[in-house]
């Protein structure tokens, strides 16, 4: 797409400064952006102009680099937005997003160190390792266990219970700082994300035996859903996940991504994050836990809203 040509480049020269949020420098620079301006970017998009071509011409123009970019990537980012509202998808939301414009290897997360395994753009997944200490995965599992549960759904046939066919793990969920373990988790996933904590679910844990599997899906609520505006009223949509692996299973059990090809290998203490900034297929977040062939996977996920979720 033309619109979105060199917008990366554009997108990262705005979060190389770190002595200013991208927020406050975003609302600074919008109030930069009169109708006239942002009449001639979308021209100068639509006439194929790349964004660096454009940001250099409003530098020689006299624009502050920084500004000219922010106005930029707001203006094109907002047309697109305008573009994909007019076919009839839903407006796009800001969404939790690690800092990673300089290309770290590392992260640092308060009370640890989180290295970065891989980075993917478009769909936005990211694959962490050394998110959990091996003693808290096995925390986790130990304090999760005694509580867990086998997904049960209603046969339509019998009008009994039967296994969930596209989710054939047991689970259980703890409150949102239930304990000092969860708390400080929680607390490293905020900063790691920059997402506010008080915007998470409660920790959600799986366990898969063999065999099992988890469908692939959308974290998302589907807006066509008749439960859909309810579920929302708490906390707005899901924006975000983060799968945690809690053990290393023998063979399988790998998070994958059907549209892109991609499987993530579950590794004891990594994690696979994705985020989702409208509730629609076009994000390419279909994901699913591949069928575990030996041994058990251990998960815990923590899905994030767009506001506070009490
Ligand atoms: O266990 C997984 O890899 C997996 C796959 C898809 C977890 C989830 N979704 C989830 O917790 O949403
Ligand atoms: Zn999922």
């Amino acid at each position: 797409c033309l619109l979105s040509r060199g917008l990366g480049d554009v997108y990262k020269r705005q979060h190389l400064d770190g002595t200013t949020t991208s927020t406050q420098r975003a609302s600074a620079a919008r109030q930069t952006i009169t109708p006239e301006l942002r009449r001639w970017i979308i021209e100068q998009a639509q006439a194929g102009y790349a964004a660096p071509v454009v940001l250099q011409s409003m530098r020689d123009a006299g624009w502050d680099e920084d500004v000219a970019a922010d106005a930029l990537e707001i203006t094109l980012q907002e047309h697109l937005n305008d573009l994909a509202v007019q076919q009839g998808l839903p407006s796009a939301v800001p969404v939790p997003e690690p800092r990673l414009d300089e290309s770290p290897a590392q992260v640092d997360c308060g009370d640890r160190t989180v290295n970065v395994l891989l980075a993917m753009a478009q769909p936005r997944i990211v694959v962490f390792g050394n998110l959990l200490s091996p003693e808290e995965c096995d925390a986790l599992i130990a304090a999760a266990e005694p509580r867990m549960a086998r997904s049960l759904t209603v046969a339509t046939k019998t009008g009994g219970e039967e296994i969930n066919a596209d989710r054939t793990s047991d689970g259980m969920f703890f409150q949102r700082g239930q304990s000092p373990l969860i708390q400080r988790i929680e607390e490293r996933i905020a900063r790691l994300l920059q997402w506010p904590i008080e915007n998470g679910e409660g920790l959600q844990v799986l366990h898969y035996r063999p065999g099992a599997e988890y469908k692939p899906h959308y974290d998302y609520f589907d807006p066509a859903e008749p439960g859909t505006p309810s579920i929302i009223k708490r906390g707005g949509q899901r924006v975000g996940t983060l799968v945690m692996y809690l053990n290393t299973p023998e063979k399988g059990g790998g998070t994958t991504f059907p549209d892109v090809h991609l499987e993530v290998a579950p590794q004891r203490g990594n994690a696979v994050f994705f985020s989702y900034e409208r509730p629609h297929p076009s994000t390419r977040t279909l994901h699913g836990g591949a069928p575990v062939i030996a041994g058990d996977k251990w998960i815990a996920t923590k899905w994030l809203r767009e506001r506070e979720f009490q």
